[in-house]
């Protein structure tokens, strides 16, 4: 017997044991110190004999490159998001649905606490973790699993071979959240807002060893095919997945009727504040599995669960300063600069105060205590002054009258001011920062705060200087943190935005009103943008949702000789004005199937192939089931080609493959 081969599995053993005691029990049989010594002997063994090394080996959660781009992972059965509950009202409009639909005068219930984190899948077959998945937009995700797995009680493998799908909430404590950003207080880093997107950035990380030192956990609540499982209840489910070594919330209770459930509420309501992680609220659920079916889904969420938001929460704290922000059209906002203060899971440094009638209406003074409100996701809100905590002496706040950022005289219109001056260089960056923005052309990897330095030092100032980055590339790797391979990375994302459908172009532009939205409606008309140049007013007046106001901003931007040049220089420069049409895969061999690529392909990467037939209409997915319509085969593949064989799958070769793509593409 090999000597290296048995101790990699008898360290193998104790680890996953120690691991499992301390991350999932808590509690620990052994000093960090000699599970410390364990390790660096597994990694060591391993180093020296790489044929000893299981993908599943505890050493395989410290971490390494992820590849440059998460794979797309669709869900077998769908993510869903819960319909919120806001009151008693509405827990007891729940309770008498599920009631009238199922004839139950007491319903079974589950209730658990809601994590604030990012929705995960797991999904297990023959025992071993197969992938880890994002949410996605809920019917596409993302492949995690080199991240998930720097979580150390995430099982590699579970005592359990059949096919398990569970889903659950990756997130970060409080604590590690708090420790994390007094460390990037002290390097000068931006500080991360909430667990969530905490927890969020670091499972999207691309290098797994910074996500491991994230420091992330998770609590397992879901086991999606409980059903086909032999499970009657969700608790059981639960308690199971429990006994097979997740990580499952110990907060969850059974409650039967509603009564039970609103005490549930009750009792957690005050005990949120004590937990170490972030909750937004409680979820309650039908327990009996065999009511799923009988309740049914709405066309989002499941009928036989709701999610139960807690009250807004109100904040008070000082504003230790005021200060104007001037957008791209000029409009004057002031903004609070807070005390940082904790609210709903997030730290609040900043508040907008909308305009001067809002600052003069609850007479609000640098100096004050402000009451603060938030709920959930949106923006924070200054909903009052405590004039208990008021000094005396703070003078009222004065509007200044002139551009804080050009001094141009500011004009007021409804309450609101504005900076007239085209050229004012807040209102320029702002326009620029419009540009390359998800509401116009959607530039990746370029920020904000990239443009505001490009701008002031003069290297892009205009629209047309961002497609002429490569003229400033020594000035630009000059500058802070951008390497070759950002400076890189930037110029590929712009110049591949001249590709982009001319709706994108448009919008980006800003003339006034022109949002995203007309855009589409105005390019599906006009199929160009110069089409809709040539338009008279009266035809742009006939377009949908197009009325005097939109129609005269577009004629009044294309006959200003500045902005009409700016387009021409644009288009001259290459950017699509033409709109790309939507193509709707036609019927053809991929279309509706589900596939698996195993092996390396030679006339095509697999993503490049994988987006081929994507957009044929097929289906990719990681793993071969019964749900698979075909597997892919190229050079060297997997044990997932026997699988195929054992489950009668078709297996297409890459010969095969392009001969199928020709046809279905002509
Ligand atoms: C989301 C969450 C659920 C639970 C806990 N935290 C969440 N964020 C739970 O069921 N205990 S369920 C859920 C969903 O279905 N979208």
């Amino acid at each position: 017997m090999d000597k290296d081969k048995e101790r990699v599995e008898e360290l193998t053993k104790l680890l996953n044991k120690y691991n499992y005691e301390y991350y999932v029990l808590n509690q620990s049989s052994v000093s960090d110190a000699e599970f410390d010594r364990l390790m660096q002997e597994l990694q060591a063994l391993e180093t020296r004999r790489p044929d000893l090394k299981d993908k599943f080996s505890p050493t395989s959660r410290v971490g390494g490159m992820v590849s440059s781009e998460f794979r797309k992972i669709t869900h077998s059965r769908m993510m869903l998001s819960l319909a919120n509950a806001f009151s008693e009202k509405d827990l007891r409009e729940f309770d008498r649905k599920v009631r009238q639909a199922t004839g139950l005068r007491e319903v079974p219930y589950m209730m658990e606490v809601k994590i604030d984190g990012l929705a995960m899948s797991l999904v297990y077959e023959n025992g071993e973790l197969q992938y880890a998945a994002t949410r996605g937009d809920g019917v596409i995700g993302e492949d995690v699993t080199q991240n998930v797995i720097t979580i150390p009680s995430v099982p590699l493998k579970i005592k359990d071979f059949r096919n398990i799908e569970i889903r659950g909430e990756v997130y970060m404590s409080k604590k590690t959240l708090n420790t994390l950003n007094a460390e990037r207080e002290k390097r000068g880093l931006p500080l991360l807002s909430n667990a969530r997107n905490a927890a969020a950035g670091s499972v999207r990380q691309l290098d797994s060893k910074i996500a491991a030192k994230r420091k992330l956990e998770a609590f397992w609540y879901y086991f999606v095919n409980a059903a086909e499982c032999d499970f009657e209840t969700h608790s059981d489910s639960l308690d199971y997945l429990q006994k097979l070594g997740f990580r499952v919330n110990p907060e969850r209770r059974k409650c039967l009727g509603i009564e039970e459930v609103l005490d549930y509420v009750k009792e957690y309501t005050e005990k949120r504040s004590s937990l170490d992680y972030d909750i937004d609220g409680l979820v309650l659920k039908v327990d009996e599995l065999a009511l799923y079916d009988i309740l049914g889904y709405t066309m989002k969420t499941p009928k036989w669960a709701i999610a139960y938001k807690f009250p807004p929460e109100e904040v008070v704290t000082k504003i230790k300063d005021i200060f104007l922000t001037v957008g791209r059209t000029g409009r004057v906002v002031p903004n609070a600069v807070l005390e940082p203060v904790r609210v709903a899971g997030s730290v609040i440094q900043r508040a907008t105060l909308n305009n001067e009638d809002f600052v003069r209406n609850l007479d609000i003074r640098i100096g004050d205590y402000v009451y603060i409100h938030k709920a959930g996701d949106v923006i924070p809100e200054v909903s009052g002054v405590d004039l208990n905590k008021r000094n005396k002496t703070l003078p009222k706040y004065k509007f200044q009258s002139t551009c804080p950022y050009c001094h141009h005289p500011l004009v007021k219109k409804d309450s609101i001011h504005y900076c007239v001056n085209d050229m004012c260089p807040s209102r320029s960056i702002n326009k620029l920062v419009f540009f390359i923005s998800d509401q116009g052309m959607d530039i990746k990897g370029l920020g904000p705060s990239l443009v505001e330095d490009f701008f002031n030092l003069g290297i892009v100032t205009n629209f047309a200087d961002f497609y002429t980055l490569a003229d400033h590339k020594e000035e630009i790797m000059d500058m802070d943190g951008i390497s070759e391979k950002t400076y890189n990375a930037i110029t590929r994302t712009i110049e591949a935005s001249k590709r982009n459908d001319a709706y994108m172009f448009l919008a980006a532009l800003g003339i006034p009103m022109v949002g995203k939205k007309t855009s589409q409606t105005l390019m599906e008309k006009y199929q160009s943008i110069d089409n809709m140049i040539d338009a008279s007013f009266d035809d742009l007046l006939s377009t949908p949702d197009v009325g005097m106001q939109i129609a005269t901003n577009i004629k009044h931007y294309f006959a200003n000789p500045q902005t009409r040049d700016q387009y021409e220089i644009l288009k001259g420069m290459g950017i699509n004005t033409i709109a790309i049409k939507k193509v709707v895969a036609k019927d053809n061999f991929f279309k509706g199937k589900r596939f698996v690529l195993t092996g390396t392909l030679s006339s095509a990467s697999r993503t490049e192939m994988t987006e081929r037939i994507e957009a044929l209409g097929g289906k990719s997915t990681s793993s071969v089931s019964s749900m698979v319509n075909f597997l892919i085969v190229g050079e060297n593949p997997g044990s997932k080609i026997d699988k195929a064989r054992s489950l009668n799958i078709r297996l297409i070769y890459e010969e095969e493959l392009l001969e199928l793509l020709d046809e279905a593409e002509k």
